[in-house]
């Protein structure tokens, strides 16, 4: 990887790009992934590359409903493979929940890849390499489920997902939890809960909100949700955005 020093002020960003480009040459994430993350790099820089009151708001929602669900699964994809496999693996042992490998540009190989990282990074229960179920609705090889992870949840984690898989969960009857840096993607108006946030901050924030209300009681955790309104969530990021840029004119 290129060496990318700490003083350079858009650090976090290039080493984030790096990664996606390694995960690339070992084989995790797919080409077009590098596209996804420089559109995912565009709206972070709207943003003003921080997590925002809405996206904060978003994960406690997100853990709270984690903690509440029955069978929670988290889903992971090539960029995900390649900014937070360990991150994503210390999220699934907070919740004792599976993480699940499903790939768009699905290759046997990909899916073997990635499952063997998450392993060696200490995951305890990893699915995704036989798929046993398929999502109702898609006829792209997103809809490969497996039976005990996501196919069977009742709460999913899809981070960095396209609207069709996301609205197909949702008709499922399940609770759909997205990461998506732009609030306007399909993904985004169709989950239950919205983090728009880049995927590098938002896990280990949601890992942290899962230690902190893991204490709270089912009437507790259902309180945080009954005021969550993720429509009002999106808008709020749009507002964010916006006054972002305006706090940047000022500044020239
Ligand atoms: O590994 P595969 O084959 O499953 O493919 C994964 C990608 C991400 C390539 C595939 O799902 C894809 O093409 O996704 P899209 O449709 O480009 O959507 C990705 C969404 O994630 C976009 O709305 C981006 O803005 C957003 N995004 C990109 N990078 C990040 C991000 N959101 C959070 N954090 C990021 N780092």
């Amino acid at each position: 990887m290129t060496e990318i020093p700490k003083s350079h002020p858009r650090y976090a960003s290039l080493v984030a790009r790096e990664r996606v480009a390694d995960g690339v040459k070992k084989g995790f994430t797919s080409t077009q992934g590098l596209i996804a993350q420089g559109r995912g790099e565009a709206f972070d820089y709207l943003l003003g590359e921080k997590t925002t009151p809405s996206a904060a708001k978003a994960t406690r929602a997100a853990a709270a409903m984690l903690l509440l669900a029955e069978r929670p699964a988290l889903s992971v994809n090539g960029n995900v493979a390649a900014l937070v496999p360990q991150e994503m693996v210390e999220l699934a042992r907070a919740l004792g929940a599976p993480l699940e490998v499903n790939l768009f540009h699905r290759t046997e190989e990909r899916v073997g890849k990635i499952a063997d990282l998450l392993r060696s990074l200490g995951a305890k229960e990893v699915l995704g390499e036989w798929p046993d179920a398929a999502v109702p609705g898609l006829d792209h090889a997103r809809a490969k489920a497996t039976r005990g992870g996501i196919y069977d949840a009742d709460v999913v984690l899809i981070p960095l997902e396209d609207g069709d898989r996301c609205e197909a969960l949702v008709k499922m009857g399940k609770k759909v939890i997205a990461v998506d840096l732009n609030p306007l993607s399909r993904t985004s108006r169709m989950a239950t809960v919205t983090i728009v946030d880049n995927i590098v901050r938002a896990v280990p924030n949601l890992t942290s909100a899962v230690r902190e209300l893991s204490g709270l009681s089912k009437g507790d955790l259902s309180k945080i949700l009954e005021d969550y309104d993720n429509n009002r969530i999106l808008h709020q990021a749009v507002e964010e955005i916006q006054a972002h840029l305006e706090e940047q004119f000022k500044n020239t």
